[in-house]
């Protein structure tokens, strides 16, 4: 079970799941716009709608399904939006975890054994850190209601594994991007952007803050993570990031030149009321114990990411088609 399908990582976790033989069921909130988008995608899934803060729909959900697996995804992924709606980013980041948490003492009792738990904690927790690079000692900082709600459902997760003996893991996943990112987040932003103006539909775009740097991977990567944690002998909490940051200008540069176009800069402007009240000024992790633990590796360099974003954004406008499988 992946709650959160119809997100960037429900989806790729779901075709990871499928191709091993698994049947998925994923939750997504009722009439998701986002689900519609990745529809598409989901093919094999069975997709049931609830709302991850409805305790009462989770656990008829879970007590119907009776996974061996439980992947949490659902989340308001948005760190930038989360100021300007920090009470339901409490709820749903937050809040609806204890809730899952609760549910499976309670599915414990019924049946004996609760499913595997993965908590999809974030970089995020670490925030104004001051240990370069992170790894899963480093203290939390937050900087966002985001973090902070992720923050909370991080020590929960911890929490109920030494109390309660569940088998519960935090994959505390750094960025990972793809082709379906949203464009609400900077990456997809910016290929999409890059993509307009190569095919002549736009002549520039704005950024907020250009000098963050960020440990980006690839999100095909990062499911695979999510998937190893869960087969291990023991539950633990692992980094999972690729060891390296680059900053916002880096994949401007970048993405620009995947499309063969000289001279970035004059393209983008910098908006001042797109910078956050509090940014996060560099994530790097150290993904040391998931490589001696899990045997896991990032596969895909920086270049290449960048490289099959724009690619992707590139063959939408030519094809006219936003969502298609080939995409991947
Ligand atoms: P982030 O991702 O906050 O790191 O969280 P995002 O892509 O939104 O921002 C990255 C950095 O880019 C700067 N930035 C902009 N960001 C957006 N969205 N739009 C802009 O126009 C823009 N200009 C500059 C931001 O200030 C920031 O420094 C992502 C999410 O996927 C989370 O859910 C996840 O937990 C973390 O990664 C790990």
């Amino acid at each position: 079970m992946i709650t959160g399908i119809a997100g960037q990582d429900g989806v790729y976790l779901g075709r990871l799941l499928r191709s091993k033989g698994y049947r998925v069921v994923g939750s997504a909130t009722p009439d998701s716009a986002s689900l519609h988008r990745l529809l598409p995608y989901l093919g094999g899934v069975d997709v049931a709608e609830v709302d991850s803060r409805d305790a009462g729909a989770v656990r008829d959900l879970v007590f119907a399904v009776r996974p061996d697996e439980i992947y949490n995804l659902a989340a308001r992924s948005s760190v930038g939006a989360s100021w300007h709606a920090a009470e339901l980013v409490a709820e749903t980041n937050g809040m609806a975890v204890l809730r899952l948490l609760e549910v499976l003492l309670r599915y414990r009792d019924e049946h004996g054994a609760a499913p595997r738990f993965y908590q999809a904690s974030s970089s995020e927790i670490f925030g104004l850190a001051e240990q370069q690079p992170q790894d899963e000692r480093t203290p939390h900082y937050p900087r966002s209601p985001y973090g902070v709600a992720k923050s909370f459902a991080h020590h929960l997760t911890v929490n109920y594994r030494e109390s309660y003996g569940l088998f519960a893991c935090n994959g505390i996943l750094f960025n990972h991007e793809s082709p379906l990112r949203a464009t609400s987040f900077v990456t997809r932003k910016i290929t999409r952007s890059v993509a307009e103006i190569k095919c002549g539909l736009r002549e520039e775009f704005s950024l907020g803050n250009v000098d963050a740097f960020r440990d980006w991977g690839a999100a095909a990567d990062y499911v695979q993570a999510m998937w190893l944690m869960l087969q291990h002998e023991l539950p633990g909490d692992y980094v999972i990031a690729t060891g390296r940051t680059h900053s916002i200008r880096d994949f401007v540069e970048l993405a620009f030149d995947c499309a063969g176009i000289d001279d970035p800069w004059s393209h983008v402007r910098q908006d001042p009321a797109m910078m956050r009240p509090a940014d996060v000024p560099k994530t790097w992790g150290d993904p040391s114990r998931a490589a001696s633990g899990l045997g896991w590796r990032p596969t895909t360099s920086f270049r290449e990411l960048v490289a099959q974003m724009v690619r992707a954004d590139i063959t939408r406008l030519r094809s006219g088609t936003e969502e298609d499988p080939s995409l991947l």
